[in-house]
């Protein structure tokens, strides 16, 4: 079993509902057990500003799948939940499950990049992790407290009774 994150964001239709959803179909993912969800945030969008604010969280699993098999779960979880890709490059979207960290591997193809390139610069990503994993060290070597302590924190508000 490897211990895997995942980033859950939402920002188009019912965010907490869609969240929500995503966390019932993790728990659903064969070979695979889950083991808790972060508190949930709000954040304003990092990305172009007409868009609504997201609701941001980190799902923690264990998991015998593969890095793409994990990938193709998740893709299949953001389409059944009616996401639409579209090319806009952080633009909104009712879904978003991006992998941040497998065990310890680091993966670098076309279609999947692991640890997630842009965690480390997004506080939505970092806090929630470590209100999960506060002694997490990354694959890099780092400590996720070091980049907690530096990261911008001023876009992200507890959303209340979100558990
Ligand atoms: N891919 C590569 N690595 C990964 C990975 N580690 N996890 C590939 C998941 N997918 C990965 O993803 C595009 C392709 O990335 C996939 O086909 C997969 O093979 P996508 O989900 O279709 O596109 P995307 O999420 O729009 O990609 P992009 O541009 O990387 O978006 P980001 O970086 O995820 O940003 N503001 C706030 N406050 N909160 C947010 O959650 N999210 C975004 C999206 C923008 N602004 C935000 C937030
Ligand atoms: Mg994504």
């Amino acid at each position: 079993m490897t211990q895997v994150f995942i980033a859950l964001g939402a920002n188009l239709g019912a965010p907490l509902t869609q969240i929500h959803q995503a966390v019932v179909a993790l728990q659903q993912l064969h070979r695979t057990r889950f083991i808790a969800c972060s508190p949930l945030y709000g954040s304003r969008p990092m990305g172009p500003s007409d868009q609504p604010d997201y609701v941001n969280g980190v799902a923690w699993l264990d998991t015998e799948l593969t890095p793409h098999q994990l990938l193709d779960a998740t893709q299949q979880i953001e389409l059944d939940l009616g996401r639409v890709r579209k090319a806009e490059r952080w633009g909104p979207r009712t879904l978003d499950l991006d992998l941040l960290l497998f065990g310890q591997e680091q993966v670098q193809d076309e279609r999947l990049t692991i640890p997630h390139y842009g965690m480390k610069d997004r506080a939505f990503v970092l806090v929630p992790l470590f209100d999960l994993v506060p002694d997490l060290q990354l694959p890099c070597g780092s400590a996720l407290r070091d980049w907690v302590a530096t990261c911008d924190r001023s876009g992200l508000f507890p959303l209340a009774d979100s558990q």
